[in-house]
């Protein structure tokens, strides 16, 4: 593996790479719309021996104390930190991002199974626990146990941070994993069967099967033999996993969609606003389930903001990823580029007042580029408004009052974020208690560092991910009743 001009990624079962037995799937670059490697598909009967060798490896790897299972995981972040460059030019090479949001999807991997072998460690002292209650003649302790192999069925716009975000907790609760790369974006989690090998970890611990969703997702996520599916991607795809995953009756953790509404009150700071609302949409192109995509202003300080905002607009800097001064790549792929773009017709179609973009790039002969669009006083039932685009599109309302922004921006079946800018300490709080969305960010910009938690209310999710959530969610629980 390495950042060459042909990259032929194989399949990690059993500590060993082998074929896939289906179809070979052409990875592309978004930048040239050219192919620039391959994955062979694995067929659901590949699966099926990757999730067999994940159950024959998971009762000696359950048996270890996390501290032993932690000292496996720094070797993998290790591993990880060895071939740094590599993975950031395949970043950049697979999914077009310019050099510094490469680099955050590896650092960002690193921290988390770093984090994770923190609590890995601190597993062995809290695994059991006496329980406080007081009833004559019985006493009783609760056990944390790992769920058993577990299966992850991963997205292409933070392929490998999102990846660490589920095998963190499962390695550090000792469960053993069956990886799905998304197909648009396969390289950099496909590496981490070779960070496996490098880090000595047992055969069958981590495996990795490529291939499309309709094939090796399905063939996963229905697989009787996991006890687990950790899936991020739409919630279209994730309805399915879930029914999928009653096969078995697995556990499941799902992130899914996101329409984040950033709340824009009159005494902000304006600068702070339109650098919070600009980044939180331009930030890997708008491909962020967390994107501040839906902006909602109080009406009395609308035109200032505007104002600032449009000269965010200005500076951003589109190209390819190694282009001088580009701040915004291309989107991954094309099917994501014809999403976009379909939207923007919609946008014209709708007949929303368009301040700047909504159209392709045109000064590029070749790449999925779209130039970012911002709406004002977009309807409220308006599909742009309403529907998760994935994109650079940043569209506006007003509200009269706190009432108001609180009640439009609930007013949609996503809740996975919210962001409130204003300098109120007081507003901060009673805002945050009524929003419905699982992380609300204050005066900051969108960042997710590994110890706080992340997944939606509504039909943006099932489960938390992250922080001791995370672990949790790869855990069973156990308790033991004994006469005292
Ligand atoms: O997602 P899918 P796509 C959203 C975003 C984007 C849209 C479509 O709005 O525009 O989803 O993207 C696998 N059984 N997000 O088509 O289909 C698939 O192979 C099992 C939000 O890429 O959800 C891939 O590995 N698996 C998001 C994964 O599901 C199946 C991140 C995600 O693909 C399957 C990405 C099936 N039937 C997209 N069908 C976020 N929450 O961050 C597909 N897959």
């Amino acid at each position: 593996m390495g950042a060459d001009n042909v990259i032929i990624e194989k399949n990690f079962i059993n500590g060993a790479w082998e074929e896939g037995s289906g179809e070979t799937i052409a990875v592309i670059n978004p930048v040239t719309e050219k192919p620039i490697g391959q994955v062979g598909e694995a067929s659901a009967a590949d699966v099926d021996r990757a999730v067999a060798a994940a159950n024959a490896a998971f009762p000696a790897w359950s048996a270890l104390t996390g501290a032993e299972r932690a000292g496996y995981m720094r070797k993998l972040s290790a591993a990880i930190r060895a071939h740094m460059d590599d993975l950031v030019a395949l970043q950049k090479l697979n999914c077009g991002k310019p050099p510094a949001e490469a680099e955050a999807d590896i650092t960002g991997s690193l921290e988390c199974i770093d984090y994770f072998a923190d609590q890995a460690e601190a597993l062995d002292a809290r695994r059991q626990q006496t329980i406080d209650y007081d009833i004559p003649g019985m006493t009783s302790v609760t056990r944390l146990e790992p769920m058993g192999p577990a299966g992850f069925i991963l997205p292409w716009n933070f392929p490998m941070k999102i990846c660490a975000w589920k095998l963190g907790p499962a390695l550090a609760a000792g469960c053993t994993v069956v990886i799905k790369p998304s197909e648009i974006a396969p390289f950099t989690d496909t590496f981490w069967g070779m960070a496996a090998q490098e880090a000595g970890l047992p055969p069958g611990v981590l495996n990795v099967v490529n291939g499309r969703g309709a094939v090796t997702g399905a063939a996963l996520a229905e697989h009787p033999d996991l006890r687990k599916i950790a899936f991020t991607g739409s919630t279209r795809t994730g309805k399915a996993v879930m029914k999928a995953a009653t096969n078995g009756v697995k556990n499941i953790g799902l992130e899914l969609g996101g329409k984040s509404p950033i709340l824009v009150f009159e005494d902000a700071d304006l600068d702070l606003a339109a650098r919070l609302a600009a980044e939180g949409v331009f930030y890997n192109a708008g491909q962020c389930c967390n994107a501040t995509c839906r902006l909602l202003v109080q009406e009395n300080i609308k035109d200032k903001l505007t104002e600032k905002l449009l000269e965010e607009f200005e500076k951003v800097v589109l190209g390819a990823p190694d282009a001088p001064g580009v701040t915004m790549g291309p989107l991954a792929s094309k099917a994501q580029y014809d999403k976009v773009t379909g939207y923007l017709d919609i946008a014209r179609e709708e007949g929303l007042n368009c301040l700047t973009g909504g159209r392709p790039a045109a000064q590029f002969n070749s790449g999925y580029f779209v130039e970012p669009a911002l709406y004002t006083d977009v309807p409220k039932d308006s599909r742009l408004w309403n529907e998760e685009i994935f994109g650079p599109v940043l569209c506006l309302r007003t509200f009269a009052d706190e009432a108001e922004a609180i009640r439009e921006a609930n007013d949609t079946e996503y809740g996975l974020a919210a962001t409130i800018v204003t300098e109120d300490d007081d507003r901060v709080a009673r805002v945050a208690a009524q929003l419905d969305a699982g992380h609300i960010y204050t005066n900051t910009s969108v960042a997710i560092p590994p110890q706080t938690s992340w997944g939606g209310f509504k039909q943006s999710g099932i489960g938390r991910e992250l922080g001791p959530w995370g672990l949790a969610g790869f855990l069973e629980v156990k308790t033991v009743t004994l006469r005292a």
